[in-house]
């Protein structure tokens, strides 16, 4: 039976300033979800957002509102070996809020794969791979560092795809930012943008022209999420791949897209999605139509992360990668023991549940 759910916040600092298009940010809110069972197990789930609310429609204070006021009272005194169950009632009762929905499903599927024993993965079908390649974002606001950073990366052997994020300035101010670091780091190095729904649909097709020409080989979310046949335009005028993010808002709005192949990629994100069962409905989608898959982040810390590693390792096709390095862009850890970068991937936990535990003190020097 599920005893009690509560709802954390903890404000955590980032290792530097992480600019993108909509906010910069020097700290982030990890939303994290306890469900606490009457056989005495325990599970964690994650909704950290980005930016508040300029990121997505779910800040990390309504997630906790919500979650505390709305949607723990359906699910207190339900079955909590029945996870379908539970997340039928919510999703069925509960309108949008696809962060809170998200970080509730991991918490239960984390109980439950803890009371068998076996790893989150196995509830989830099983897993096709044990580490997953990670991308690292570039994002401090200046050329040079981010290309610093970049061979500091290359040279711990940590990450080898780059994302840079875009948008704030001038098209072509922000062209010659990324093609100086494409430069600077060779044909080795896979460079994309994510320009984070900035450049208006005139903006984009300026921008990637000369983007593709000097290299870079993914283009994340150029035009607003609202803008799908925008965003099937260029999937179409351009050869280097056009990938949905902020316009992938779980199955249905996958379906739209797959529908008539309104994108190369998918930018799969667990809360995004809704939860993890939709994550995988959402590669499912894709699968079908042809669309390449990408493991995305809302830059989780460590609970949020493990979750997206466990579902991303069940993916038929991940042959974009991830970007599963939110832990890493914090300056505490809140597992006793951190996730394991190395050769330039993450490795899937493979204990129990989450395959994570939590530092408790670590924890509650840092909430709220
Ligand atoms: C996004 O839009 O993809 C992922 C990596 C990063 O730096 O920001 C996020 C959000
Ligand atoms: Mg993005």
């Amino acid at each position: 039976m599920i005893r009690s759910i509560e709802t954390i916040l903890a404000d955590v600092p980032t290792i530097r300033p992480h600019k993108l298009s909509v906010a910069t940010m020097n700290t982030q809110t990890l939303v994290l979800v306890r469900v606490l069972c009457e056989d005495g197990i325990e599970g964690w789930g994650e909704a950290t957002t980005i930016g508040g609310l300029n990121y997505g429609e779910e800040s990390p204070e309504s997630v906790k509102v919500n979650i505390d006021t709305h949607i723990a009272p359906l699910l207190i005194g339900m079955d909590a070996r029945n996870v379908a169950a539970a997340m039928a009632k919510v999703r069925k009762t509960i309108q949008g809020n696809r962060f809170a929905k998200c970080a509730l499903e991991t918490a239960l599927l984390d109980a439950q794969a803890r009371r068998l024993n076996i790893p989150l993965s196995e509830l989830l079908g099983g897993r096709l791979r044990d580490a997953l390649p990670v991308a690292w974002t570039l994002a401090s606001g200046d050329t040079q560092k981010d290309i610093a950073e970049a061979e500091a990366m290359l040279e711990a052997r940590r990450h080898r795809i780059f994302k840079l994020k875009i948008g704030l300035r001038p098209v072509a101010e922000d062209v010659a930012h990324v093609l100086a670091i494409k430069k600077a780091l060779g044909d080795a190095v896979s460079v994309r943008v994510d320009v984070n729904q900035a450049w208006s649909e005139l903006d984009a097709v300026n921008g990637i022209a000369a983007l593709q020409a000097g290299g870079v080989d993914l283009i994340e979310q150029p035009v607003r999420a609202e803008n799908r046949a925008g965003l099937a335009r260029l999937a179409r005028q351009f050869a280097v791949p056009m990938m949905a993010d902020e316009a992938l808002h779980g199955p249905l709005s996958a379906f739209e897209f797959a529908k008539e192949g309104d994108a190369d990629v998918f930018a799969v994100k667990i809360a995004q999605s809704g939860g993890l069962i939709p994550a995988q409905q959402v590669a499912a989608i894709a699968g079908l139509a042809g669309i390449g898959l990408y493991g995305g982040t809302m830059l989780e810390g460590a609970i949020g992360t493990a979750a997206s590693a466990h579902v991303f390792a069940t993916f038929g096709d991940l042959s974009f990668g991830t970007e599963l390095f939110g832990p890493l862009l914090l300056t505490e850890e809140i597992l006793t023991e951190p996730l394991v970068y190395r050769d330039f991937m993450l490795q899937v936990p493979s204990g129990p549940g989450l395959g994570i535990q939590i530092d408790r003190d670590k924890l509650a020097a840092l909430r709220r």
